[in-house]
């Protein structure tokens, strides 16, 4: 997979040299390239942003300086590009899987307020051309969002992750335990400052160990993850699960209406 990505902050993705990622670039898996945005601006400042239309605060980001940095980035390619904002499309692992099955990605890393829109009108005739955002909270630009979505779509193309099953078990992962978030894990030693790993983890019990951790699962995403939990498929629900949920007073289904 080829990723670009155009920020003012190249600095910022130096984590993409190491672990995974990093083994994945060595390898040719990934062919990861950053770019200065500055380098499309003409002026002697380096000017990459402008007031914007209409009043208000902060600055915008100039569709000139990004057009001809993304028309030098992509030639006659046609890249799927990404705009990481706030007010984008929520990234899932649902996104993640899609787009680790792209081959190549663009990711254009807006400051300030953001950039013109323009820039997102114009691309998207002739690209697909997705906002994208990581979260319910504002960063302060989109270069940390970008890195969290390379990681979770870097892990996702074939031959990155040791263990192939790893993905496969990911909480969000399409058809694992779907909508339940993992339960918790233990390895050596058995008794840690006088905690005790749970017994059924040594007692060999494959399906005993399967159940516990299915509801283990369970308790986490009612505790953690209501809104999943609530969203859970009643018919995919054994006996055992109902009864669990009921001995935690959790009503799958919408929330009753106030009465
Ligand atoms: Cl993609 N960018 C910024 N600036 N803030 C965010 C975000 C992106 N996703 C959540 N918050």
């Amino acid at each position: 997979m080829r990723l670009d990505i155009i920020s003012i902050f190249p600095e910022y993705f130096a984590p993409l040299d190491v672990s995974l990622i990093g083994k994945a670039r060595e390898r040719g898996t990934l062919d990861v390239r950053v770019h200065q945005l500055r380098d499309w601006a003409h002026d002697v400042h380096k000017t990459v942003d402008d007031t914007p239309y209409g009043g208000g605060p902060g600055m915008v980001m100039k569709p000139e300086v990004w057009g001809e940095a993304i028309d030098a980035v992509i030639g006659d390619g046609t890249p799927r590009m990404i705009v990481p904002t706030p007010s984008g499309r929520p990234f899932t692992q649902e996104l993640a899987q899609e787009l680790a099955e792209e081959p190549w990605l663009l990711f254009a890393c807006g400051r300030y307020e953001g950039i013109d829109s323009r820039v997102v009108a114009e691309y998207a005739t002739r690209l697909r051309v997705d906002e994208v955002g990581i979260g319910d909270y504002v960063l302060a630009g989109g270069e940390v969002a970008v890195l969290v979505m390379v990681e979770a779509i870097g892990r996702l193309l074939p031959g990155v992750l040791g263990n192939a099953q790893s993905a496969v078990d990911d909480s969000f992962a399409p058809g694992s335990m779907r909508n339940l978030v993992e339960g918790p894990v233990y390895t050596k030693p058995p008794v840690w400052r006088g905690h005790e790993v749970p017994a059924v983890l040594l007692s060999g019990h494959h399906g005993k160990i399967a159940r516990w951790r299915r509801d283990e699962a369970l308790r986490r995403t009612v505790a953690n993850r209501p809104e999943l939990a609530a969203a859970l498929d009643v018919d995919a629900l054994d006996k055992h699960d109902r009864k669990l949920l009921e001995e935690l007073s959790f009503r799958v289904g919408p929330e009753d209406v106030a009465n």
